[in-house]
């Protein structure tokens, strides 16, 4: 299998509403492996760093990353598929049976991050988490999930 790795975080309206089992768990059910997780709290100059190709655009200071549940998932074909799974960026848009189809409303409030692509992925896993806060196991599962 041709393992990738994704940043997926939990934004601060999905910590605050308690949905974070929710969303662990569908990541989880699917098949991907967490390779790292935490709670971070970060300073409002670190969490702009995150958001830095949205700097110009008008909802940019609405982007309140203040406190963040932060995953890096592994798996084949993750960074593609954990998009699928989280939907569309605008909820209204955002399919039924997807993280913000089923569990946010607004924009403004779309509860997750996901990175968009393996450039972003790289740079988000460097951005949020040390090397040695990512680790490496076998999942005894995974004979079972890739045949
Ligand atoms: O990757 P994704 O989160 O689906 O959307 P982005 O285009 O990267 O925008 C990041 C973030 O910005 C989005 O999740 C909500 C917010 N946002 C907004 O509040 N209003 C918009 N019109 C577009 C994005
Ligand atoms: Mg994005």
């Amino acid at each position: 299998a041709e393992m990738e790795r994704t940043f997926i975080a939990i934004k601060p309206d999905g910590v605050q509403r308690g949905l974070i089992s929710e969303i662990v768990s569908r990541f989880e059910r699917k098949g991907f492996k967490l390779v790292g997780i935490k709670v971070v709290v970060p300073s409002k100059d670190f969490a702009q760093k995150h958001y830095h190709v949205l700097m110009e655009r008008p909802f940019f200071n609405g982007l309140a990353l203040v406190l963040l549940f932060a995953m890096v998932w592994e798996g084949e074909g993750v960074i593609r598929y954990g998009r699928k799974l989280i939907g569309a960026t605008d909820p209204q848009k955002s399919e039924p049976g997807t993280i913000r189809g089923d569990l946010a409303v607004v924009v403004g409030r779309n509860i997750i991050h996901g990175s968009d692509g393996p450039e972003t992925a790289k740079d988000e896993i460097n951005l949020w988490f040390k090397p040695q806060e990512l680790v490496s196991y076998t999942n005894n599962a995974e004979k079972w999930i890739y045949g």
